[in-house]
């Protein structure tokens, strides 16, 4: 029974991150790859030199060539240019699709058997084509970007009441985008509704700063996006794969009829185990909130579409 492998796709900010993370948590071995030559495998050296003092024994290589990655039980990807203030996430589709498509050829080649876990932007439609060019089921691809929506969700709301973030519970659904859906109906504080908490117009503007938060932190950092929070959701997937935990997360998900979507990807509730994503979870969700998971999921659909038109391009 040897370690897991976890092979870590793009080893920047987020990708570093990832690294570090997975090791100190024991989640297996890594392999951090990227294209510019020299810097996963100085990351690696350096999270390496980290082992004696944790402690950690598992190992940690970095590499430029896909074929370290063979074997690989999961490929985490965040492959791709990351915003710069005032681009939105849609503004990295062209470069990025070009990207998703060569490491999705490297997965299939060299991983297989691996679970996919998209992060890179505009995540809804590169982990639509990683699904495509894996050629991968759809319970072997899936997206990040619920996991971190809701959190930020979840520190806001604990922030404004002063409470442990434990305490808190809610989920963002829909698309990565600036109409992603808190699920409000959903969201508790010690199993009570947020609403017996925090009344409007306060609720609203909460749930506004959710939709911006990754802009706002683009904003201040001005040389890139938020990496620590995405690479602890990816992480917090990873583990519910990998040590087949069946937790249910905020994921984008293949549909095939559920929630009334079929064909693409979208945030909706899913089951993490050893099968990968092994079930959608259909909550009940209010009228309003549904209209809202429509509005979001016809962008995603908007996006998938000028994904197409790039490709084809
Ligand atoms: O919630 C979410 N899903 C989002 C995702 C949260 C935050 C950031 N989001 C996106 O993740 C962001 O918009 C980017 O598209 C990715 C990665 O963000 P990160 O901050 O890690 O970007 P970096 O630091 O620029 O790292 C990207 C690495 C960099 O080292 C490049 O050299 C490498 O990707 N890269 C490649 N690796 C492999 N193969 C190819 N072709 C390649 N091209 C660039």
């Amino acid at each position: 029974m040897g370690r897991k492998k976890i092979a870590l796709i793009g080893a920047g900010n987020i990708g570093g991150t990832l690294a570090h993370l997975a090791l100190i948590r024991g989640l297996g071995d890594v392999v951090l790859f990227d294209v510019v030559e020299g810097m996963p495998q100085g990351k690696a050296l350096d999270l390496m030199e980290g082992g004696p003092i944790e402690p950690f024994d598992a190992s940690v290589t970095g590499t430029n060539s896909y074929e370290d990655i063979a074997g690989a039980d999961v490929c985490i990807v965040t492959a791709g240019l990351a915003r710069k203030p005032g681009m939105s996430r849609d503004d990295l589709l062209a470069t990025n699709a070009k990207i998703m498509t060569q490491v999705s050829e490297g997965i299939r080649t060299h991983a297989p058997d691996s679970m996919v876990i998209i992060i890179s932007n505009p995540l809804d439609a590169m982990v639509t084509l990683a699904k495509r060019v894996t050629g991968f089921p759809k319970n072997r691809v899936v997206g990040m970007a619920g996991v971190l929506d809701s959190a930020r969700y979840r520190s806001f709301l604990a922030l404004e009441l002063n409470v442990s973030v434990e305490s808190v519970q809610a989920m963002v659904l829909g698309g990565h985008g600036d109409d992603m859906v808190p699920v409000r109906s959903g969201c508790t504080v010690a199993g009570a509704p947020i609403t017996d908490f925090i009344a409007e117009p306060r609720l609203a503007e909460i749930e506004a700063r959710v939709r911006g938060a990754g802009g706002e932190v683009v904003a201040l950092l001005k040389t890139g996006s938020a990496y620590y929070s995405p690479a602890t959701a990816a992480i917090r997937m990873a583990e519910s794969y990998l040590h087949d935990k069946k937790e249910i997360l905020p994921a984008a998900a293949y549909l095939e009829g559920e929630y009334g979507f079929s064909g693409f990807y979208l945030g909706v509730p899913v089951q993490i185990g050893a099968g990968g994503v092994e079930k959608v979870i259909e909550l009940k969700l209010t009228e309003t909130e549904s209209e809202a998971l429509q509005v979001s999921a016809s962008h995603v659909q908007e996006l998938v579409e000028a994904l197409d038109s790039v490709i084809e391009g």
